[in-house]
């Protein structure tokens, strides 16, 4: 056990050097009108018990032939970001492969071609390190046991006649499309699956685990077919990573008292699945402030895009990774290769460290001075990130008339920063 975890640190040494990466979620939700009732859209079918007939209206209009990978690529890569995972496939069960085990895939639609590998072709030409999110929950096959999930569990007399499903041949399939994609498209850095829910019970229902994935054999399947890849955690054996998801951890992750490898995902507006009607995006100044703050706990961000079902970025989406990439295109050395500090930062303010070099991120710009408590004697020289200009400092208790006035709360190991009156602003405002 102790080599698996030496290994699986090997394995995430790329991944936690690199911090920041793209998350895409693209499918035939993204054609779904949700007028504002807000949530996840690529949980539609299920939410809003879409049936099968009305689903297909989506499938029969899928026509991306805005579709052009290389332009996603090059906009991640000018954020900052260093990697990408992609929907092969998500709850509601479409491929974006041409995978020989189903019809539902997008070679099947107007599109008439296999996405994912033009996907693949345009990332790693940029230089992107690529990763598969594959859904293990799967609302259209025909053997997937319908449970407290599943958009038919109020239809009784489906429910009656759909008694005979099988899981154990899901599970087949389930496996023989993870074999595709990992057979297919050469070595994938990342397979990011989703999710197991046993933990979730229903009066008629349980929740589907470990057995109905049949995950330790799909796990040691994995590993043999792309024996680096790395694996997240969400399928009830251990993986590579932990996941937390639209939620900022309050410290390092940790599993019986040792410091994991983790990743927290993010969105841009509230919903995974492009969603016309979500406007609650979130600011390029909220979201750098959570790449620092994930950084200053030793982890990683993986932010979400969700692309229009024309296969485009939306405006939006493009202007807030282009304020991100303006930010981490000066402020990248506090990011990539950095992790959490020992010293602890004051109120409103993360630390990041690479090597000797600790990063004050200053969320909240103060009146000229900071006080850096426990740091007197240990920084020989500070300046600002953005343009590398000099930041002048003072150590211990001031002389009675020095520049520092007043001594309370001064101790002789600090350090006080005296900062320009206005905080250098480096983002892009968005509309
Ligand atoms: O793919 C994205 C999401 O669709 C999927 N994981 C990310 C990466 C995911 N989102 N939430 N969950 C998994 C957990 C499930 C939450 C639920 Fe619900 C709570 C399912 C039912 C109740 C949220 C609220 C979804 C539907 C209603």
């Amino acid at each position: 056990m102790v080599e698996d975890k030496e290994l699986s640190a090997q394995r995430s040494a790329w991944f936690v050097q690199d911090r920041f990466g793209l998350f895409i979620h693209w499918g035939l939700y993204s054609a779904i009108a949700r007028y504002g009732r807000g949530g996840l859209a690529e949980w539609s079918k299920s939410t809003d018990k879409i049936s099968e007939e009305k689903y297909q209206d989506y499938f029969d209009a899928f026509d991306p032939d805005l579709y052009d990978p290389r332009a996603w690529a090059r906009t991640a890569k000018q954020a900052g970001m260093r990697y990408a995972v992609i929907t092969t496939k998500h709850h509601d069960g479409f491929c974006l492969w041409d995978s020989a085990l189903t019809d539902y895939k997008a070679s099947n639609t107007q599109a008439g071609r296999d996405l994912l590998r033009e996907w693949v072709d345009a990332f790693r030409a940029e230089g992107l390190k690529i990763g598969f999110y594959h859904s293990l929950i799967d609302w259209h096959h025909s053997e997937f046991t319908i449970d407290g999930f599943h958009p038919r569990r109020e239809d009784l007399e489906f429910r009656e006649r759909e008694k005979g499903r099988d899981m154990h041949k899901y599970a087949e399939y389930l496996h023989g499309q993870v074999r595709e994609l990992l057979t297919g498209y050469g070595q994938i850095d990342i397979m990011w699956l989703d999710f197991s829910y046993t933990f979730m019970d229903w009066d008629w229902a349980k929740g589907k685990g470990k057995d109905d994935w049949q995950s330790e054999k799909l796990v040691a399947m994995i590993r043999e077919l792309q024996p680096d890849i790395l694996l997240n955690n969400r399928l009830e054996v251990e993986g590579d990573f932990q996941t937390p998801e639209q939620y900022q951890p309050r410290t390092w992750i940790s599993e019986q008292g040792k410091r994991v490898t983790w990743e927290v995902c993010q969105t841009l507006n509230g919903s995974w699945g492009y969603d016309r009607d979500n406007q609650n995006w979130k600011s390029p100044d909220l979201l750098v402030r959570m790449l620092i703050d994930t950084v200053s706990k030793g982890g990683n961000l993986i932010l979400n895009v969700g692309p229009t079902a024309r296969g485009e970025f939306d405006p939006q989406a493009v202007a807030t990774l282009q304020a991100l990439g303006e930010w981490t295109h000066v402020h990248g050395r506090a990011v990539y290769g950095a992790t959490q500090s020992t010293y602890s930062a004051p109120e409103d303010c993360r630390f990041t460290r690479r090597g000797k070099r600790l990063y004050l991120h200053i969320f909240a710009w103060p009146m000229q001075h900071l006080h850096l408590d426990g740091l007197a004697g240990r920084v020989t020289y500070a300046h600002l990130l953005n343009d590398g200009s000099e930041i002048r400092f003072q150590e211990g208790i001031p002389d009675e008339g020095g520049h520092v006035s007043g001594k309370d709360g001064m101790r002789p190991d600090t350090l006080t920063l005296e900062l320009p009156i206005q905080r250098p602003d480096v983002l892009v405002p968005v509309i």
